[in-house]
């Protein structure tokens, strides 16, 4: 097991589109099990493979207070949407910011398992959200491209800012 390094905004590399998974092997499972413990350590509801630098159709996302439902779908298609919900977002990719974005309230989606197999689901509720917040990753899209380009501007700069900071800080000697 090991922990990944979460890509921050402004990193071009956020705004990559992601490629089919082609086959889910062993090495797939292994980065699986690396994103499930980088998403419980953050700790985040739902990672895409796009933030951790690997761009390929994969998310994982759990929504459960207990963090024993874990969900893994790959190359993820939505197939029905209905109903609209306004929820207050946050991103592991941008850190310390939360706004409101709107979002199928219901939505269909079709998969692949951690075992290569095609499935259906339906998900509703924070779980809807965090799966629709997840695909956006995979295109390159994150939930501040829903705000003003004001707002956007406001949060890149204060993240460059403090990205600053934390590098002419000296480092922590153990
Ligand atoms: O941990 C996360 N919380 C969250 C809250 C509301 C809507 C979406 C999310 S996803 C986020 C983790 C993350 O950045 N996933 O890409
Ligand atoms: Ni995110």
């Amino acid at each position: 097991m090991a922990k990944l390094r979460i890509l921050e905004f402004p990193d071009p590399r956020l705004r990559k589109k992601a490629a089919a998974v082609e086959v889910v092997d062993d090495a797939m499972r292994q980065l699986i099990d690396d994103m499930f413990e980088t998403m419980y350590d953050a700790p985040g509801i739902g990672l895409a493979a796009t933030q951790v630098d690997v761009h390929q159709r994969l998310l994982v996302a759990d929504v459960s207070v207990d963090k024993d439902n874990p969900w893994v779908l790959i190359n993820p298609v939505i197939l029905e949407q209905d109903g609209v919900e306004v929820s207050e977002e946050g991103c592991l990719s941008v850190p310390g910011y939360y706004e409101e974005v709107q979002r199928a309230e219901h939505i269909r989606v079709r998969y692949l398992d951690r075992h290569g197999k095609e499935v259906e689901s339906e998900f509703e509720g924070l779980l809807a959200v965090c799966v629709q917040h997840e695909m956006d990753h995979l295109d390159g899209k994150l939930f501040v491209d829903y705000l003003s380009e004001a707002k956007r501007q406001r949060i890149r700069k204060r993240l460059e800012k403090d990205r600053r900071q934390k590098q002419s800080e000296p480092a922590v000697v153990l």
